[in-house]
């Protein structure tokens, strides 16, 4: 096989190999993560897939709120937020919340009842497992809102089931590099020279199954009526 073969092949069908998720904070190994929003943990993400698990939940009447910080830096932005299995519900509503911050705090109270000041929330749910609620995040009432990635900044995560018990939760936070325009132009360009370099290597005369001889007769009479025309 052609060396080149695998890469056009990739090229053209935007084939990645999806690389394994790494973790990046799990509460099982780590430790909580921090209940006040004024000084949450920060959690350090890289290219690729992230998780970060733990739990939540009303233990004596106290809700174990769990912050974290993110940084993303230039030319790197969130692309989604993935509830992945592990993530489990408490009480009739099954819900669990998520909201974020942008900056290292989250300054909304947790009891204030108002999204304002936050960037975006969720209530998330069973339904939810294995899907992205980035999107659903943005859209959250009352909140700033938000379309598409997060871009490179810094934003705080506020992650809370205010049932009665214990409640697991995975997230796997993906970062990508933000597409850069004379990038794709580039790889555009690329994409028409193999395209061309692909037509330009078929078969002579488009024809496989004519017979050369039938080819050169087939011209030589097409200059024939060249030549009367003249
Ligand atoms: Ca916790």
């Amino acid at each position: 096989m052609n060396l080149r073969q695998p890469m056009l092949f990739a090229l053209l069908t935007g084939a990645v190999t999806a690389a394994a998720a790494s973790t990046a904070w799990d509460e099982s190994v780590s430790g909580d993560l921090a209940n006040s929003g004024l000084a949450p943990t920060v959690v350090t993400l890289g290219p690729g897939s992230n998780l970060v698990a733990g739990t939540t939940g009303r233990t004596g009447g106290v809700v174990d709120r769990d912050y974290f910080t993110v940084m993303l830096a230039d030319g790197w932005q969130l692309e989604s937020i993935t509830v992945r299995p592990g993530t489990t519900f408490l009480g009739a509503s099954g819900l669990g919340f998520m909201a974020v911050q942008a900056g290292p705090q989250v300054t909304v109270s947790p009891t204030g009842g108002s999204a304002t000041g936050l960037l975006g929330w969720v209530h998330y749910s069973e339904n939810d497992i294995d899907s992205d609620i980035l999107g659903l995040m943005g859209i959250g009432p009352g909140a700033t809102g938000f379309a598409g990635a997060l871009p490179a900044g810094t934003y705080s995560f506020w992650v809370q089931d205010t049932g009665t018990g214990t409640a697991g939760y995975v997230f796997e936070l993906a970062v990508g590099s933000v597409p850069e325009a004379p990038m794709l132009a580039l790889w555009l360009a690329g994409v028409a020279a193999l395209a061309l370099r692909a037509a330009s290597s078929c078969p002579e005369r488009g024809s496989p199954g004519l017979p050369r001889g039938r080819v050169r007769r087939g011209r030589q009479r097409l200059q024939g009526a060249g030549n009367a025309a003249t």
